[in-house]
């Protein structure tokens, strides 16, 4: 093999991960999942960035540590400096750590801002975590499911051990979402790596976040990141992006297959009308 092919070889390598169908945890991960969506991909370049400053400064202050170990040692040194103030150094070792984080801030801001403050969104997810499965309402729909992981030892073939689920949320590509989460027992969060979203689900309490999931039909791997008890580790988060057609029909199918709440309540109410009749 040529050098050339070599390296475009490694290039359409390097692109294979933007390929793949699925956000989720592969074995020996050291980098974040790929970010999907402008908060993902806007917070995963404040984290390299990051990366840069703090790589930098830690090697600066090795490369102070081993210099000052080296000159200043016994033999090199043998009457000890007794200097205490030097008011030069006192100014710099304020103020450009200050520049560094007015640097880090900026960016820092404009996420938190991207994050809070843009309220232009396509739908509404309400997400309730409970002890130990999530339930998902689509408000504006009617529906409501619960979501559990699968057992192991009912994982068949294709799904993902510890990480598919019976009901994921499905939604359709391209859209905005606003996530209200909340909690129906102890503390939960919500923690959808590649999108970015974390939020913690708090009983009586609603906190919300929005998010773009892009196009193109993909599922989202997530799992409850606040230790919640004993079955924590077992409920996970699917979100399965769909095109706008299978969004329908996944609509059509849900309200008929999760109205069992509805006609069980439909049920106690005439049970209740058929006894007040026989009393
Ligand atoms: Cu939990």
């Amino acid at each position: 093999m040529s050098k050339l092919n070599f390296y475009i070889s490694l290039f359409i390598i390097s692109l294979l991960p933007n390929l793949v169908i699925a956000s989720e945890p592969k074995p020996w991960q050291m980098d974040l999942q790929p970010p999907s969506g402008i908060i993902a991909e806007t917070a995963t370049d404040l984290h390299n960035f990051l990366l840069v400053v703090i790589t930098l400064i830690s090697l600066f202050v090795l490369a102070l540590l081993v210099y000052v170990c080296w000159r200043y040692r016994e033999n090199a040194n043998k009457v000890p400096s007794k200097t205490s103030h030097n008011t030069i150094i006192e100014i710099l070792w304020t103020v450009i750590p200050v520049l560094i984080l007015v640097v880090i801030a900026v960016p820092s801001f404009k996420l938190l801002y991207l994050q809070e403050t843009d309220k232009k969104y396509d739908m509404v997810v309400k997400v309730t975590g409970a002890q130990w499965y999530w339930n998902y309402e689509y408000p504006d729909e009617k529906i409501s499911f619960d979501s559990y992981m699968i057992e192991e030892d009912k994982v068949s073939k294709g799904q993902k051990r510890l990480l598919d689920v019976d009901n994921p949320l499905v939604v359709p590509e391209g859209t905005r979402i606003k996530f209200l989460i909340t909690g129906n027992d102890v503390m939960h969060s919500f923690f959808v790596p590649s999108l970015a979203v974390q939020v913690y689900s708090i009983a009586g309490r609603i906190n919300e976040v929005w998010t773009e999931i892009p196009k193109g039909p993909k599922k989202y791997y997530g799992q409850c990141n606040q230790i919640c008890g004993v079955n924590h580790a077992y409920m996970p988060i699917v979100l399965k992006s769909v095109s706008k057609q299978d969004y329908k029909k996944w609509l059509a199918d849900a309200k008929v297959k999760f109205a069992k709440v509805d006609s069980d309540l439909k049920i106690v109410m005439n049970n209740e009308k058929i006894n007040k009749e026989i009393n």
